[in-house]
């Protein structure tokens, strides 16, 4: 990764140190020794790759917020403050431009990010996020800007607009992720004069090809040129550009890795001779790996990924896959060399490290299918693409119509010409953002559950265990797959709609941090039950596969904030018991049953509550005892039980167990000789209670003789007694 250590001067030194939490007592900033070498080596965010990747964006600095989806014209006017514009404008350090509303930005003209140390985090934005329209998104003459989950879909509402929708232009340090741009007048992305900038998971679409470009057709996808610069291209979407997807030039090296080029028209890639613009020539460097490209109705060269302008351009390629049959399956091959065509010098190796993680191409392909452009909510422009690409149909457009426009194109003739307009630009479900007490970008509900303080604004630079602040966790929270469960709860994700827009994928989960998951029947819902008394962040995995081509993505990664409201607890369920009956003097033994609905499991214990007649319970398997007294015999006893759960807080039910106490019949006893001449007693009676023999000579004083449970019948005792008496008497308790 480059690095360059100009620009530190921006950040202020601490002016405090807070430790809460989980949270390093250490403001960020770039100036202290010792956190320099950790703070560059940082990505701009996890996922960041390539030649831009360590662009700092607003890291440590201030947060605007956009609170409006006005534009203006005049710096002094009133209407300024809370637009995007003017969250740029008026940027005096490293700054971070959040969204508390969602909707369109008509922009008043091209909307130039001009100032180093910024994050424009479009990922905050609520509902369906935003689009800018009419003019240009231009970074230029900055440094170290980061720019996430847009649309510019700049379109011909401006006669005089001639411009791309997204351009860098002498810029460094520079990372564009998951940006959707569309109906550009001239190029759709461009980068030029720029250096060390990477453009990553964008859907780079529809350039508007007959439109009102002063040199005519220029329905293109990238210029890429000038400036010795580094770029990297990776994970992208073009389609239904006419041609330069991209076009490489003047002393460039790109990285150009696990990108979808679909539907071209007249050409590709390629990369001009130069000699034109420098007599000399240069030398343009192509890393060209992992790619797809699958040609569409529009495509007339099929069979070229990249046409070599001279022998200038240095390529290196290797796994490629292009599909050029147009049977509407996805059954490429990878051809090689076979897809380069015209005039270039092959690199059997890439002279330089790869800045970039390179992927197969069909992982690359579902990845950029299922994950790829400003998807956290892709608008209808976007699923309208994505069904192009995935029914192999679309075409290159040249106009932007109605939204209201019947079919997702219409044929006017405009002059003489038969020009085609897309639909136009769909209405956005607007959102409502977050609380955000302190204003510090991260809402109450993130600060709660991360032990942030939600009135203290100045925590959002406090530094992380991975070395972003917590601000950046937030962003980078919210910049992928995400979800929010309560704690000791759990969510029901639809994996269908997580992946928005290709069906008929098949999913695996595995489980992560703080957590577990499992795959719902029917494979395509996943349960995430947080762990017990957890809140903050969790995570896992999921792999998505695609049966029809055999391509598997991921693990990616789905980030769970588990927050610090409790889930809803549920009382446990008693499983009915019938009435039990049972014999005074008897045991009954009866296994208490309930389960708990909720989710994470909790523990329930059993107990009796009011008169037990002694009874007990175990608490934890819940096994009722109870040796029912012979005085009850006859009567019907209620023995109340109650379950109580560990919820919090913690919850219980009773139930009534009903005993019907059967009375014990009298036993009878009787006197036998026995064979030596003594006397044996013998007592019939049934089993269950205690047999007490008692004796008395009078009638009046009772001696215990034996006692005993006897489960056989007749129960036999031998009197031993030698000793004589007028007379004696014995009779039989029962008990207890
Ligand atoms: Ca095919
Ligand atoms: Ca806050
Ligand atoms: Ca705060
Ligand atoms: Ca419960």
């Amino acid at each position: 990764m480059k690095r360059d250590a100009s620009g530190a001067g921006f950040f202020r030194a601490p002016r405090r140190r807070a430790g809460c939490g989980k949270w390093a007592g250490v403001l960020y900033a770039l100036g202290l020794s010792g956190w320099v070498s950790a703070v560059w080596a940082q990505p701009a965010f996890p996922g960041a790759v390539g030649a831009g990747a360590g662009a700092r964006g607003g890291r440590g600095g201030d947060v605007y917020y956009v609170t409006n989806l006005a534009d203006y014209v005049s710096s002094s006017d009133p209407r300024r403050f809370g637009t995007l514009r003017y969250g740029i404008a008026s940027a005096t350090g490293p700054r971070t431009i959040v969204f508390a509303v969602s909707g369109t930005i008509t922009l008043s003209n091209d909307l130039p990010v001009n100032k180093s140390y910024l994050t424009i985090a479009g990922q905050t934005a609520p509902g369906e996020g935003i689009t800018l329209r009419r003019r240009s998104l231009v970074i230029r003459d900055a440094r170290d800007v980061v720019v996430r989950y847009l649309r510019v879909r700049t379109g011909d509402m401006d006669p005089t607009f001639q411009g791309d929708a997204v351009s860098v232009l002498r810029a460094t340090n520079v990372v564009l992720d998951h940006l959707s741009a569309s109906w550009s007048v001239d190029e759709c992305l461009s980068v030029t004069h720029s250096t060390q900038v990477t453009v990553q998971n964008c859907w780079i679409t529809e350039s508007l090809n007959v439109s009102q470009h002063d040199k005519g057709a220029h329905g293109y996808g990238s210029l890429l040129r000038y400036g010795a610069g580094v770029l990297t291209f990776h994970g992208n979407l073009y389609a239904h550009h006419n041609s330069r997807n991209p076009r490489l030039g003047d002393r460039l090296r790109l990285e150009f890795v696990n990108n979808v080029v679909y539907n071209w028209g007249s050409r590709a890639g390629y990369s001009g001779a130069d000699y034109g613009d420098n007599p000399g020539g240069f030398t343009n460097w192509l890393g060209y790996a992992g790619n797809v490209l699958v040609a569409g109705p529009s495509t007339r060269t099929p069979t070229t990924a990249f046409q070599g302008g001279d022998t200038n351009t240095w390529i290196f390629q290797s796994g490629n896959w292009l599909d050029a049959n147009r049977n509407g399956r996805l059954d490429g091959s990878d051809t090689g060399w076979g897809m380069f065509g015209g005039a270039y010098t092959r690199l059997n190796e890439w002279p330089w490290p790869w800045e970039v993680p390179v992927s197969d191409p069909g992982a690359a392909f579902l990845r950029v299918v299922t994950r790829g452009g400003a998807s956290l909510a892709r608008d209808a422009v976007d699923l309208r693409i994505l069904g192009t690409l995935r029914e192999q149909d679309g075409r290159l457009v040249d106009a932007v119509g109605e939204p209201a426009q019947a079919g997702d194109y219409e044929v006017r003739n405009v002059d003489g010409t038969d020009l085609v307009f897309v639909r136009g630009w769909p209405d956005l479900q607007v959102g409502e953002a977050p609380v955000d007490t302190d204003r510090d970008g991260m809402p109450d509900f993130w600060e709660l559950a991360m032990g942030l303080n939600p009135t203290d604004a100045r925590d959002r630079n406090l530094a992380g265990p991975e070395g972003y602040t917590a601000l950046e966790d937030y962003l980078n929270w919210r910049a992928g797959w995400h979800r929010i469960c309560p704690r000791n709860g759990y969510i029901e994700i639809d994996l269908d709609e997580l992946v928005q827009g290709w069906p008929g994928l098949s999913y695996q989960v595995e489980s992560g941090t703080n957590g577990s998951v499992e795959l719902l029947e029917g494979g395509r819902r996943v349960r995430f039950v947080a762990a017990r008394g957890y809140s903050g962040l969790a995570s896992f995995g999921v792999t998505v596969s695609d049966p029809a081509s055999g391509w598997t993505a991921g693990p990616e990664t789905v980030a769970v904030l588990v927050s610090v409201t409790n889930a809803p607890n549920h009382a446990p369920v008693w499983e009915d018991v019938p009435v039990q009956e049972i014999l005074a003097g008897g045991t009954l033994e009866l296994a208490l049953r309930a389960s708990d609905p909720d989710l994470p499991a909790q523990r329930l214990r059993f107990a009796l509550v009011g008169e037990t007649w002694g009874a007990s319970v175990e608490a934890d398997s819940g096994l009722l005892r109870w040796r029912a007294p012979v005085a009850l015999g006859g009567t019907t006893v209620e023995l109340a039980a109650v379950v109580t759960d560990d919820g919090e807080p913690s919850l219980s039910s009773t139930q009534m167990v009903t005993v019907v106490v059967q009375p014990v019949p009298r036993p009878t006893l009787r006197f036998v000789r026995d064979t030596d001449g003594g006397w044996v007693l013998s007592v019939q009676g049934v089993s269950g209670p205690d047999y007490l023999l008692q004796v008395s000579e009078d009638l009046k004083s009772w001696r215990d003789v034996t006692w005993t449970n006897p489960v056989a019948w007749p129960w036999i005792w031998k009197e031993t007694d030698a000793t004589s008496a007028p007379a004696r008497f014995y009779r039989i308790r029962l008990g207890p």
